[in-house]
């Protein structure tokens, strides 16, 4: 799938699409918390398949039990439907 900008219409629904997340210097941004180190890394094992899957992968760094999250497109130089749409499937694998 290939990249598509986001509109500016489009970033102003964002907030409304993606609760979860905060718009942070033009990124989508979310921090997670787990139990231990095995839970943050068993879950950003599954995001790293879906991103694959998406061809689109995450910036991240992660602390013992705690992942931060930034999602942008290089290739566009901002937002596009693929952060949209990683966004989406982060979000559905924290059920
Ligand atoms: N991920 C993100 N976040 N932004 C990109 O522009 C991007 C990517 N481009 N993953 C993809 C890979 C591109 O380099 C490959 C060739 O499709």
């Amino acid at each position: 799938m290939a990249a598509q900008p986001l509109s500016p219409a489009e970033i102003n629904q964002l907030p409304q699409q993606l609760p979860a997340w905060t718009l942070l210097e033009g990124k989508l941004r979310r921090e997670l918390k787990f139990s231990d180190f095995s839970e943050a890394f068993g879950f950003m094992a599954r995001v790293a398949l879906a991103a694959e899957k998406l061809d689109h992968h995450p910036e991240w760094s992660n602390v013992w039990n705690r992942v931060s999250i930034s999602l942008t497109t290089h290739d566009t130089g901002g937002l596009s439907n693929l952060d949209l749409a990683l966004a989406q499937r982060i979000d559905a694998l924290l059920g």
